[in-house]
Formats: structure tokens, sequence, C-alpha cells
């Protein structure tokens, strides 16, 4: 009995020991210390002896099924190893192979514009305001001192949805929406927005662009104020040796009324000008209709084109441009104002 023991032992040592696999190592658990394994029916011949010769007959079983289980513990310990080892090294991965480009978006040049125009006036005691794209003539054209048969009307032609709402053609209504809504309280604003009209599309022009309206009212408001806000608008955009020539001009909402120049250097080195804004004092009738007295309050206005200071600014030679949503195009402007 003794011999068949130690035979016993030997095999499953020697099976244990060429187990290549853990499922190969999982069926020589199963063949030897299951329930109906080698090592149980060596248990079951217990019954066949005397009860002389159970006690050792049973310790020398126990020790056999002790040794086997830890030889098939330290063999699995071995096998596990080995499989995280193949499999670490099957999906490696290779730190120094170069990484996906990931684009980060960036603003648009003319939100560039918009956001550093915004921070230089609000420095300066400046509200931003907002209005509608979609607008009514009376906010549009009448409060503007533009009746219904004003001839400088045809100057913006316009897109109407009925007889009385039409896409903004200026960015001029948030003045008279803001002055009702301040109720007679002295303002200073700026107002960003698309403005819309029916114009002919080439390198300087398009029939949807963007304007910033500037608005101040006040006590003492002079041409002097007027001229000086501007002259630091220009500074800031273009840089502090830039000039600026007010031209005489007629906007129905502003009186006097200038056209304003900027100075650029030409292509053949000379100075030249060029214009991006209208401007004016604001009309005692636009004044007395946002609820102002005139013998009081005084105020100026302008209306400057976004797309004519970022074509300036960036050199740019086609208005367009800036519609197309050609990436090549917008990924040149990534941080240029920072
Ligand atoms: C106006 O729109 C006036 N509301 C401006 C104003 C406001 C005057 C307050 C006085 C007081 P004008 O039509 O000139 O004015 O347009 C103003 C600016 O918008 C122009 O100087 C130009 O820079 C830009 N602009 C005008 N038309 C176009 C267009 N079709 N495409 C691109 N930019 C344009």
């Amino acid at each position: 009995m003794v011999e068949h023991i130690l035979n016993l032992k030997n095999t499953a040592l020697n099976d244990i020991n060429l187990a290549q696999t853990l499922s190969e190592l999982e069926e020589i658990r199963v063949k030897y210390l299951s329930k109906k394994g080698e090592v149980s029916l060596l248990m079951g011949k217990l019954r066949d002896l005397s009860p002389e010769e159970r006690p050792a007959f049973g310790q020398q079983v126990n020790v056999l099924k002790e040794s086997l289980e830890v030889a098939l513990y330290q063999k699995k310990q071995v096998l596990e190893d080995q499989a995280l080892l193949l499999s670490m090294a099957s999906e490696k991965i290779d730190v120094t192979l170069p990484g996906y480009q990931f684009y980060q978006g960036s603003l648009h040049p003319l939100n560039q514009v918009i956001e550093d125009l915004e921070d230089l006036f609000v420095g300066m005691g400046y509200e931003v305001a907002e209005g509608p794209e979609l607008e009514n003539d009376h906010y549009n054209f009448e409060m503007m001192n533009l009746d219904k048969d004003h001839p400088a009307r045809a100057m913006q032609d316009s897109f109407y949805t009925d007889e009385t709402m039409l896409l903004r053609t200026h960015t001029s209504p948030v003045q008279a929406r803001t002055m009702l809504a301040k109720k007679g309280e002295p303002l200073r604003i700026i107002c960003p927005g698309k403005v819309y009209r029916r114009d002919d599309d080439d390198p300087t022009h398009s029939h949807q662009f963007t304007q910033i309206e500037g608005l101040v009212v006040d006590r003492n408001i002079t041409f002097a104020n007027l001229k000086d806000a501007l002259l630091k608008m220009v500074r800031h955009l273009f840089g502090p040796e830039r000039m600026i020539r007010l031209r005489p001009s007629y906007f129905p909402f502003t009186e006097p009324s200038v056209e304003v120049d900027v100075t650029y250097i030409k292509k053949d080195g000379s100075i030249g000008y060029i214009e991006i804004l209208g401007a004016g004092r604001v009309h005692p009738n636009v004044l007395r209709m946002g609820g102002y007295d005139p013998e009081i309050y005084q105020g100026f206005a302008f209306g400057v084109g976004v797309e004519r200071i970022a074509i300036l600014k960036y050199k740019i030679d086609d208005i367009r441009h800036f519609y197309t949503n050609d990436l090549r195009f917008l990924r040149q402007f990534k941080g240029v104002n920072k």
C-alpha cells in the first residue's frame, strides 16, 4: 500500500511538472483531488483495512493530498506569471510613437475684433447692449429720423419679411431701444451685431456684415469727445502712429455727420486713407424721440464695420474669406490677439 501511495505521488508530481497551461493544470487537479479523483479513491480503501492499520494509512493519504495541493498551488503561480508576461508582451504600448494630432478651435477673426473692442470700451465705462436682428421698421428707420418716404432709405435697400419687419440694415436701432430703456438717464453703450442689406457682394461689400454701434448721451457732449473716442479706438486697433480723417457726410440720425477714414500705407509706400465708419452728433429729433431734451442732453454716435477693421488689421484681400469657413484661413488667426 505504501508503495502504491508513493507511485501515485510521483506520477501526480510528474504530471504537475509537465503541465504547460492553466487548463491542463486544472485537469490534473480534477484527476487527483476532485471528489472522484485518485486520492479520494485511495481514501475509500480505508474500509478494506483493519482498524489498527487505518490511522497510519489515513495519515499517509492526507500527507499525499497536502503535498499535491502545494505542488498544484506553486505550479499555478508559475503558469499565471507566465501568462501575465505573455499578455504584457503582446499588448505592449510604444509610448515613443507620435500621438494623434488634436485640433483646438479658436475665435473667428471677426469675433476677435469684437471682443477686443468690447474690452476697450468697457474699460472706458461703456456697457455692451444688444438688439434683435429681425427688427421693426419703426426702430430701424423711423426712430432714426428716416420717415416712410425718406430718400436715404434707398441707401440701405433692405430684406423685409412683411410690411413692418425687416432684417436690420444697421446696428443704429439699438440706439433707439437703449434710449427708451434708460428713460432719460445718461448712457454710453456699444452694440456689436450682424446687419443685412441688399448689396452687391464684392471684395469689400457683403449683403450680411457686422457692425459695432457706439452711442453716448450726456450733458456737455461735444464733437471733441467723439473725436477722442474714435482716435482711441483706431490707435488701440492699429497702433499709436495712426491718424484719422473726418470727412463731412450725411446721416439722417446725426447732425453734423462725418465719415471717418484711417491712414494706411499703400503698396507704393505712400500714405492713403480708407473709410471704416460713419459718425456724428446725435440729431435733436433722435434725442427727442428717445426721451431726451436736446436743450439739456447732447450725444455722439458711430457705426463701424467690423469686417473693414479686420481687413485692415490682418491685411485680408477679400471680405468673403470671413464667411466661407475655410479652416486654412481660420487657423491663421489662432491666438493672434494673445
Ligand atoms: C451706417 O450704417 C450708419 N448706421 C453708421 C452710423 C452710426 C453713422 C451712428 C452715424 C452714427 P454706413 O452705411 O456708412 O453707415 O455703414 C457703416 C460702416 O459699415 C461703413 O463705414 C463700412 O465700414 C461698413 N459697411 C457698410 N456697408 C457694408 C457692406 N455692404 N459690407 C461690409 N461692410 C459695410
